[in-house]
């Protein structure tokens, strides 16, 4: 494999996603590269759909082949939600809203999902998906992470949230690890 095809940029406006994705990559000898971009979220169910729509603006629009990632939080109390709506329900209610939403249900397990979307530019995106189960903490707990980080307590872990964690630990399990582990394998043999 050449040098220059070991590349790719990754389209997104949030620093932390793309620190994390790069540490994965990083160890399949793929260079992910930031490219800041907004992504338009058209509206869908599917976070596929919302990553493959924003990879193929940013492939065209920057000319260049990326990456885009549409994640979500799903709260089975809530029967999802926020789900594919969790940046807007992030930036409106935040944890403290979705702490209040959730109440002190007994069930209090919930998903991260991410679709991570590849394209080059005029061509079809192809998708990789990556999930992690766990639960929906009392309170908020930790500084590090962006987002839920602080209310999520994956299961396969100790106890901690993910903002309690370092980012590799957060890696070991987490949506954006796995869909970009999953990513990174395609991209290396696929070449
Ligand atoms: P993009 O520019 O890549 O779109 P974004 O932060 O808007 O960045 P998303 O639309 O994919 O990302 O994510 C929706 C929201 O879901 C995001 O704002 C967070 O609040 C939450 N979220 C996604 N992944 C998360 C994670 O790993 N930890 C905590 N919250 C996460």
């Amino acid at each position: 494999m050449r040098g220059a095809s070991r590349s790719v940029y990754f389209a997104t406006k949030n620093k932390a996603k793309y620190l994390e994705a790069a540490r994965i990559t990083a160890t399949y000898g793929v260079h992910l590269r930031y490219l800041p971009f907004s992504k338009q979220e058209i509206q869908a169910e599917d976070l596929r759909e919302i990553a493959s729509f924003a990879a193929m603006e940013a492939a065209r629009s920057k000319v260049r082949t990326v990456v885009a990632e549409d994640a979500g939080f799903f709260v089975d109390a809530l029967k999802g939600f926020p789900g594919p709506y969790s940046s807007y329900v992030f930036k409106t209610l935040g944890t403290s809203g979705i702490l209040k939403l959730v109440g002190d249900v007994k069930n209090r397990k919930a998903s991260f999902l991410a679709a991570v979307s590849y394209c080059e530019p005029n061509r079809r995106p192809i998708s990789f998906t990556g999930t992690v189960r766990g639960l929906v903490s009392k309170k908020p707990k930790g500084s590090g992470g962006f987002g839920f980080d602080p209310i999520f307590i994956p299961s396969k872990g100790d106890g901690r949230t993910f903002a309690e964690m370092q980012i590799d630990e957060k890696n070991a399990f987490s949506h954006r690890a796995k869909a970009f582990r999953r990513f990174a394998r395609w991209f290396t043999s696929s070449r």
